[in-house]
């Protein structure tokens, strides 16, 4: 229905308004109140929605099941116009409620006023997703939503098209459905909001960008932000043209209902209808209580803005419109206001009861105990602390069992036996789901030869296997830069594109970072992207929104939803300071919550993939720049094998000193290890194949328990990779025990690895490197049998 053009309404339109004014004061009253909450110390932080109501309103309207939200924290309104949020589960999320049945965004993880549907029910598989209204869950960064966007919006185009997936109608009605993007004016400065407005033209899928323009971020007004001081100006270049692709760009005020909801209704009917991107500027928004609680926008703010705040106020201005239409008289506005404050207020209560209730227990369990234990001074300090967290009762009983260390009594094991218990609930609240909870990934189908099985090219066995894959997987798809038409500058694609077609195999613009959102909003909606970068070194442009986005996802929904993308690339080692890194170290450090792949070859690389696509997590998969043209026995179970995700294997027996490494330099290693043996030392090489996880059955520390020698070689720099594996064996498996001599590592030197050959061997850790010092440690032993070289 178009109300703007309407001056009278019927009882069910005027219900209508009157419902969303309702809703538009009942979300301001939890702005309020929640604000007064963090004030008075009973929340951390708060940030909210006030001033957005009605463009939020109007978004909802034409937000449908099977849709898809990738917003950030001002959205509130929203998510209670979709009926994704109750004023008391926004408040459990402002407390940090641990409960997901409470808090369903994130389990208390995330602070409030970041959003999330569960889209996965209690074993982690798929709920039907075209019955909910969806919305994926919001990271902090500003923009980072938008790489994901991208790819929630391509999974529409990618379903439309794919007759093969029509039949999945839990996840798609044939591509019908929208990804919304909301976004704050400043945050469009970020280059992720560009490359998302670009490749979404370039891609023509159905997006609807909603900026919320209040004009600042935090005290930095828009002549500092955007060029022309508006970003549909700014954007105007993308604007579409009839018969050409780009953008439709449409303004609207955001205190202005009708015009709210006529610009809403047009851009998303359109976007929908033509799978068109659409932009909607939303300009003239207020933002009553300023940015968040920390600090008032009084500083920077002028007292005419302030006035005309107030003035400009959307409900106020809600208000005038239905008043002034004769919709409603002012008394009746008063007593809707009064009512959602009420609401508000009684919502936000039971939350607060809630909140505190089941922390409560926990507090009055340990006073129990340790007053069974005689502990009366611990105890009633937990009793005279009526605000007490679980970090108090923690802090207590940890405090009371070091105190009475060497004691045993039934009183005392029995304080143990509760904190073991509350330990692992206080894992499950803060520490699981970071990974899938199915720990399935070590499934393993070995490798099978025929008698006449071909040697070939290394790059070979990956074309062959991804071409079994997509014939198998219509929810595979592939993309990268160069990955369509050529097959990939290494030709581990070859011929796909003209087996598949364009939408499976496709090229993409040089943009790593929406690269991987593609490959992420594709997952969440069920699909089985597999995103290239083309090379490691530029896999920089991406980690960010690999580490904030891809790798949490999980972790910060709180297992509600997952995004189990795979992301290919190459590197180690080939020629030149930006096609040889191998920064293993930064990147595992950056992407705990993802697998990490270092297949030694593609056999190995082809077994991972199928692996992880029957998984549900993200990955890295790094194959060897230099393997691609290495010889390789052609496996005659390609489709079928699986190499186990997280075993480490030994690939060459021995008894004197264990070596572990992976990737390129495994290779180095095992051509040391024959040169060694002609010395008379027996080397036994393990290669790690997974990073994350790593050696989960501790392949690495038996070896040295025969060994007695350790020494981990890797080509990142020193203290990077090679210093997590020497960590995780001595340290986590144990090998500290066996080890009679020093462990040590070889690395690469602490610069960019240099160009040409020279450069290489100069700046990486060569054979003749590894065998010296693996030959030093057997010296440092036993100097008669082994003389100084
Ligand atoms: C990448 C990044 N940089 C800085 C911040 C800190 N920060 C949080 S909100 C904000 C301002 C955002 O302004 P805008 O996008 O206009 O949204 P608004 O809050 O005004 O709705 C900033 C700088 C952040 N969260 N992320």
């Amino acid at each position: 229905m178009s109300l703007a053009s309407k001056t009278a309404v019927n009882d069910t339109a005027k219900q209508m308004l009157l419902d969303d004014y309702f809703l538009a004061c009942l979300s301001r009253e939890a702005s309020l109140l929640g604000r007064k909450e963090v004030l008075t110390g009973k929340a951390k932080f708060g940030i909210f929605g006030d001033g957005k109501e009605l463009a939020q309103i109007a978004m909802a309207k034409q937000f449908q099941n099977g849709d898809w939200r990738s917003g950030y924290y001002r959205d509130q309104t929203f998510m209670m116009a979709i009926g994704q949020l109750t004023v008391q589960q926004y408040f459990a999320a402002l407390y940090a409620h641990t409960d997901t049945e409470k808090e369903p965004s994130s389990g208390g993880r995330q602070m409030g006023g970041h959003f999330s549907t569960r889209v996965l029910d209690a074993n982690g598989d798929w709920k039907n997703v075209m019955e909910m209204k969806n919305s994926s869950s919001d990271i902090s960064p500003t923009g980072g939503q938008m790489p994901r966007l991208l790819g929630l919006a391509q999974a529409s185009k990618y379903y439309k098209a794919n007759t093969d997936l029509h039949s999945r109608t839990q996840f798609s009605n044939k591509g019908n459905e929208v990804a919304f993007g909301t976004i704050g004016d400043s945050s469009t400065s970020e280059g992720l909001f560009w490359e998302t407005m670009n490749a979404s033209a370039v891609l023509g899928v159905p997006m609807c960008m909603c900026v919320w323009d209040n004009g600042w971020g935090i005290s930095v007004p828009k002549k500092y932000q955007t060029a022309k001081e508006s970003i549909s100006e700014s954007l105007s270049g993308m604007q579409s043209e009839p018969g050409a692709g780009g953008i439709k760009i449409f303004k609207a005020k955001g205190w202005d209902y009708a015009e709210l909801m006529l610009k809403f209704e047009q851009a998303v009917k359109h976007s929908r209808t033509h799978h068109q991107p659409v932009l909607i500027h939303v300009e003239e928004l207020t933002q009553p209580q300023g940015h968040s609680t920390s600090g008032s926008h009084e500083r920077y703010k002028t007292k005419e803005l302030l006035e005309w705040y107030e003035e400009f106020d959307c409900i106020v201005q809600f208000g005038k419109f239905l008043t002034d239409k004769k919709v409603v008289k002012q008394e009746e506005l008063d007593e809707l206001r009064a009512k959602a404050k009420a609401k508000a207020r009684t919502e936000q209560r039971a939350a607060w009861d809630e909140f505190r209730a089941q922390i409560q227990a926990d507090v009055n369990a340990a006073i129990s105990l340790l007053e069974a234990a005689g502990q009366n001074e611990a105890a009633s300090t937990l009793k005279n602390n009526s605000e007490a967290i679980r970090k108090d009762v923690f802090e207590t009983i940890r405090k009371v069992l070091r105190t009475v260390r060497g004691q045993h009594s039934s009183e005392i094991q029995n304080i143990k036996n509760w904190l073991a218990a509350a330990q692992e609930r206080m894992h499950k609240a803060y520490s699981s789901e970071l990974y899938s909870e199915r720990h399935d990934l070590d499934r393993s189908v070995p490798v099978q030869y025929n008698s006449d099985s071909e040697l070939v090219d290394g790059r070979v066995v990956l074309r062959d296997f991804w071409d079994a894959k997509l014939a198998e997987m219509p929810e595979v798809l592939m993309f990268g830069e160069d990955v369509g038409k050529i097959g990939g500058v290494n030709q581990t694609c070859e011929g796909l594109q003209d087996k598949y077609g364009e939408l499976r195999v496709s090229d993409t613009g040089i943009r790593e970072a929406t690269i991987v959102g593609q490959a992420i909003g594709l997952a969440m909606r069920g699909l089985r992207p597999v995103a290239e970068i083309q090379y490691l070194d530029y896999i920089y442009y991406a980690l960010q929104i690999m580490r904030d986005d891809l790798a949490s996802v999980r972790y910060r929904s709180a297992g509600g939803q997952m995004a189990p993308a795979i992301i290919s690339t190459r590197g180690h080692r080939l020629e030149g300071i930006w096609h040889s890194g191998s920064p293993m170290g930064a990147i595992i450090s950056s992407v705990r919550g993802m697998v990490v792949c270092v297949p030694r070859n593609m056999t190995q690389a082809a077994g991972m993939y199928n692996n992880l696509l029957k998984g549900n997590d993200p990955a890295l998969v790094v194959e060897c720049l230099n393997g691609y043209r290495k010889k390789e026995k052609m496996p005659s179970n390609l489709s079928e094998m699986v190499v186990p995700i997280g075993v480490a294997e030994v690939v060459k027996l021995g008894s004197d000193i264990t070596v572990v490494s992976y990737g390129s330099t495994l290779h180095l290693c095992l051509n040391a290890a024959d040169e060694l043996a002609n010395m008379g030392i027996s080397v036994e090489v393990v290669d790690a194949q997974t990073l994350l996880p790593f050696d989960t059955t501790g392949v690495s520390a038996s070896s040295v328990q025969k060994t007695n020698r350790l020494v981990v070689v890797d080509e990142d720099v020193e203290g990077g990779a090679s210093a997590y594996l020497l960590d995780q064996i001595i340290n986590k498996q144990g090998a500290f025990n066996y080890l009679d001599a020093q462990p040590i590592t070889i690395t690469s030197k602490p610069h960019l690895p240099a160009y040409s050959t020279d450069g290489d061997y100069f700046s990486k850790p060569s054979v003749d490197d590894i065998v010296e010092a693996i030959y030093g440690v057997m010296s440092e032993g036993n100097p008669a049998r082994f003389p100084k070289i």
